[in-house]
């Protein structure tokens, strides 16, 4: 017999998937690069274990279960900002929040180390043209990234007609990210452009972007056909009886929750609610979704011995992360 807790988890993991885009459009928000939940509804815990702990995941998997089990210990009492004893959701959605943070900023600073090496290397280049000086702090010049992105002469590149429609993309973006209009990018600006969603001001372009990559008559929105093909991307002939039917399921809902002003179309705000629904908090589901497999006395905080018991849900270590689960502790 189904527990009535195992039916509030199917009914919460379905809640997940309807609320996940029928398709990972490119740069939507997310806590993980890795899915939630597979198409069947199974859970997938590396993405809480990302979602959770950030850019400190690498180093839980490589802990033994015990140096593991510690340091989230240690991790807890940082959570419980009030010092009571208990996690709250609000402290484990600031939590969520922190880790996404660092774990952004941290991509980011690599990348600009990154493109400022290269961008020495550029200028110091004997057939570099132009103004040698390089400020090794200093903002990134548009004409610089572009020569190290696209070569010398793109215009005149074997495959200069998909080079040149990325580069105007990037250039769309790059001044989206500018947002003193210098025509540079500081590095704040430059993590701007790279992780776009993680910035608001920068999610209306991140719609274009995918507007135009489902766009396939290239008349400025998206119809019923073009979202079905940018789903499914194979003919009627070629898809399962299940395929079919998640085909008809998507087409309603195109018409039902996607296209809101009901014109048959989708254009750049409904593409843009599309990666970026307002009507989802992903930190606060996440948030919501820890409590509810680890509150082990239902009062919706989680004291500390809770966390730890449920250990596996939050961090990964070494052992689960080459399969021998511990097995101490249910499967979702
Ligand atoms: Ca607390
Ligand atoms: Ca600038
Ligand atoms: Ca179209
Ligand atoms: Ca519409």
């Amino acid at each position: 017999m189904l527990k009535l807790s195992s039916v509030l988890c199917i009914c919460l993991c379905l809640v997940s998937v309807r609320a996940a885009p029928e398709k990972n459009l490119a740069g939507s928000r997310k806590l993980s690069d890795k899915e939630h939940f597979d198409k069947d509804g199974k859970h997938n815990k590396e993405y809480d274990h990302e979602a959770f702990l950030g850019k400190e995941k690498k180093s839980f998997d490589q802990l033994t279960p015990e140096e593991s089990i510690e340091r989230l210990g240690k991790l807890v009492d940082q959570i419980d900002k009030d010092g009571d004893g208990k996690v709250s959701a609000q402290e484990l959605k600031d939590w969520i929040q922190f880790s996404k943070t660092q774990q952004h900023l941290d991509a980011a600073g690599k990348r600009w180390e990154d493109t400022k090496t290269r961008e020495e290397k550029l200028v110091s280049r004997s057939d570099f043209k132009g103004d040698k000086s390089i400020d090794p702090m200093g903002p990134l010049p548009w004409e610089r990234y572009k020569r190290m992105s696209y070569g010398p002469d793109p215009e005149n590149h074997e495959d200069s007609k998909r080079l040149l429609k990325q580069m105007k993309m990037d250039e769309r973006r790059w001044k989206a990210a500018d947002l003193d209009h210098d025509g540079k990018l500081s590095k704040a600006e430059f993590a701007a452009f790279n992780q776009p969603w993680e910035y608001d001001y920068m999610h209306v372009v991140t719609a274009q972007e995918n507007l135009e990559d489902m766009d396939k008559d290239m008349d400025g929105k998206i119809s019923l056909q073009e979202y079905l093909e940018g789903i499914y991307q194979k003919s009627a002939g070629e898809m399962t009886e299940e395929e079919l039917k998640g085909k008809e399921a998507d087409k309603e809902y195109f018409q039902s929750e996607r296209d809101r002003n009901k014109d048959g179309f989708l254009d750049t705000d409904e593409m843009k609610e599309w990666l970026f629904p307002t009507s989802f908090d992903y930190l606060a589901a996440e948030a919501s979704h820890l409590i509810y497999h680890a509150d082990s006395n239902e009062d919706k905080v989680l004291t500390k011995a809770e966390i730890l018991a449920k250990h596996d849900l939050f961090v990964g270590s070494r052992v689960t992360n080459y399969g021998k689960d511990l097995t101490l502790h249910d499967e979702f």
